[in-house]
């Protein structure tokens, strides 16, 4: 298997502990960032981009290489707007010389999530560098103009998801916003684009969502309280199975919560072969430390 992890064994939680906070201080103190925003998106997405090039046919992509920290996986056009999350990490790795880039770039998105009050995400290290060469071909991230049918068969080639699991990653959907430049798509998921939360999935439900083209020439769902929705989380509610889950994560941000850590954590994880008796760090939050 190509993809084993090699953890190094005179690391303890504590030493990682160090890099999420390092992590966490400084998304507060560069809280201006695209708008009062803020990093946290955009480290979550670096997290998601990392790992989502998982293919289980051939065994490559996803994170444990971290590969996307060279250009040719970087510069994949789905990957616009990610070189702001590497040029955050990338002083932290150099304070940090002794963790590999996989394993920064999804402590990264750990570390964004828990910082935005979201719940916690069992995280496991060992992940190796890999070269340019051994990083997965471009183009393997989702189409946002997909439907529901799309958007399931997309996530069969990940290998560990179920209706269930989709939804619940969607609802990271929560943070941040599309910006025009990157995707061609244009506004915010909703009011608080830095806290974790099951605001997408009500929203989904309950706003008055037009098909309107924006700027770009694409179409995109718009409500009148200026939130958005791609076509393709939009999906969620054309579809029955899907529209059920949303339903009861709109109800329940309890039921979402423990779904959204499951499903991430194994995320960042796939493709991975970790030893059998490895278990998982659960960091402490910069609040709960004070
Ligand atoms: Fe996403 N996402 N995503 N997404 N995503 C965008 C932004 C963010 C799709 C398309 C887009 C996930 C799934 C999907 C985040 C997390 C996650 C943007 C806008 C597009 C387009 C980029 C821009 O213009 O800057 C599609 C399609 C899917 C799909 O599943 C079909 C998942 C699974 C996650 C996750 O993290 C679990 C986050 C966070 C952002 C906000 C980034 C930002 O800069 O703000």
């Amino acid at each position: 298997h190509p993809n084993v992890a090699n953890p190094d064994k005179t690391k303890t939680i504590e030493d990682y502990q160090k890099i999420y906070n390092v992590i966490a201080k400084k998304i507060q103190d560069e809280d201006e960032h695209d708008g009062y925003i803020g990093y946290i998106p955009i480290l979550v997405r670096i997290a998601w981009h990392s790992s989502g090039t998982y293919d289980k046919e051939s065994g490559t992509g996803g994170s444990h290489g971290g590969t996307m920290r060279h250009a040719k996986e970087l510069n994949d056009p789905s990957n616009a707007g990610l070189h702001t999350a590497k040029a955050f990490l990338d002083p932290i790795q150099t304070q940090f010389p002794w963790i590999s880039h996989g394993d920064l770039y999804t402590l990264a998105g750990v570390a964004a999530i828990q910082e935005a009050q979201g719940p916690k995400i069992p995280w496991r290290n060992g992940r190796v560098n890999k070269d340019e060469d051994e990083g997965p071909e471009n183009g393997r991230l989702p189409d946002a103009n997909g439907d529901a049918t799309y958007v399931r068969s997309y996530y069969g080639r990940l290998n560990f998801l179920n209706d269930r699991d989709i939804v619940a990653l969607m609802g990271c959907h929560c943070l941040g916003r599309t910006h025009l430049a990157n995707s061609g798509f244009d506004g915010p998921w909703g009011a608080a684009s830095n806290v974790f939360s099951n605001e997408f999935f009500v929203n989904l439900l309950t706003e008055n969502w037009k098909w309107e083209k924006n700027a770009a020439g694409n179409y995109q769902w718009n409500s009148p309280k200026g939130y958005m929705m791609l076509p393709a989380d939009h999906s969620l509610i054309e579809d029955g199975t899907f529209k059920k889950i949303v339903e009861e994560y709109a109800a329940n941000q309890d039921v979402f919560f423990k779904d959204f850590s499951n499903v991430f954590a194994r995320l960042l994880e796939n493709g991975i072969t970790f030893p059998k008796d490895q278990k998982p760090f659960i960091f402490k939050t910069l609040d709960e430390q004070e």
